[in-house]
């Protein structure tokens, strides 16, 4: 049912993520990163799987756990480093950092900083796409703390009595910094928020890489036909704290062994394998291809000058 071709190249997205963070952690701890930083690791599929099922011109938003949207969406892994960095070549000039990656040129509307920030944006492009009727799709990326801010249900309302094609997909990871769901919610099926609201929701496993495809898949091709808003609760887990210096000891080391061992990688490899029937080698080209184009990212980010002070006024002054 699946080329080879298809699984390589979901397989190449879920191991570039996975790589893209690991190093720039690295590059953190050497305080070449500086600021906020919350990684993806972990959670590769929902993204990979997601973008991979709608179009480059369907749009997303984000979050502050948004490096891994942007790379499943296309950004350029090189222009990302350079905005960590804080150099000129990044994104955003190296003013936005980690949390406020955009790529307008692929439908990546941005990631957003404040929790919850990100659906009414959403909510914004689906409208637009509604009354324009340019058949797009908007796909929200958001995790259990921002379902429950209000801005949640207003916007899931809104879209729902407005048949908007908008897919919500709730990244379950469980935790809202520190605090599990158990403690934040009665209800820890997320999902049946969705339902509350008249829109078709469902839960499903979020380090299943074509679970996460083919959800997205079918739900888009309603979305077109005017039969949206729809609401997909993904269950992962993060493999680490919320944030690079968040050595996450609260988590129970069975639980994290648990989603270890349903890695989203190590899925979406042995997808590559026995449905693509990849050979090993094949897949070793793969990695080492991913990991060779992270190592020019950095040396492009590396050797790329921050923006002047003049040019930073400028901008600045012009808003
Ligand atoms: C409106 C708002 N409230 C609080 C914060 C501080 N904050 C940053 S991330 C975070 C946790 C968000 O949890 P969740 O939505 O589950 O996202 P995850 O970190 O799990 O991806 C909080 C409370 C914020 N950035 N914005
Ligand atoms: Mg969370």
């Amino acid at each position: 049912m699946y080329t080879k071709e298809f699984l390589a190249q979901l397989y190449k997205k879920l191991y570039t993520i996975r790589v893209f963070e690991s190093r720039c952690i690295q590059l953190y701890r050497q305080g070449l990163i500086r600021g906020y930083f919350h990684p993806y690791l972990g959670e590769e599929a929902i993204a990979v799987g997601a973008c991979a099922a709608i179009e480059r011109h369907d749009y997303i938003t984000s979050t502050h756990r948004g490096h891994g949207h942007c790379i499943a969406k296309g950004a350029k892994v090189k222009f990302m480093v350079a905005e960590l960095l804080g150099k000129k070549t990044g994104y955003c000039k190296g003013l936005g950092g980690s949390m406020h990656i955009a790529d307008l040129a692929v439908g990546n509307l941005g990631a957003n900083a404040i929790v919850g920030a990100n659906l009414p944006l959403g909510v914004g492009a689906a409208l637009a796409s509604s009354m324009k009727k340019d058949g797009k799709v908007t796909v929200v990326f958001i995790s259990d703390g921002a379902s429950n801010n209000g801005v949640f249900s207003e916007s899931m309302n809104l879209a729902a009595i407005w048949n908007l094609p908008l897919i919500t997909i709730v990244e379950n990871n469980q935790y809202a910094v520190s605090t599990p769901i158990t403690q934040s919610t009665c209800e820890a099926n997320l999902f049946k928020r969705g339902e509350a609201l008249g829109i078709t929701s469902q839960q499903i496993d979020g380090n299943d890489v074509l679970t996460v495809y083919e959800t997205v898949k079918n739900f888009a091709e309603h979305c077109r036909r005017g039969e949206g808003p729809f609401l997909i609760e993904a269950i992962t887990f993060r493999h680490g704290g919320h944030h690079v210096n968040d050595p996450g000891l609260y988590m129970p080391k069975e639980k994290l062994d648990y989603y270890m061992s349903i890695d989203p990688i190590k899925r979406g490899r042995q997808y590559l394998l026995e449905k693509g029937g990849a050979s090993d080698n094949e897949v070793k080209e793969i990695e080492a291809t991913v990991e060779k184009n992270m190592e020019e990212a950095i040396r492009f980010a590396q050797s790329s000058d921050e923006l002047a002070f003049d040019d930073f006024l400028a901008i600045v002054e012009g808003y």
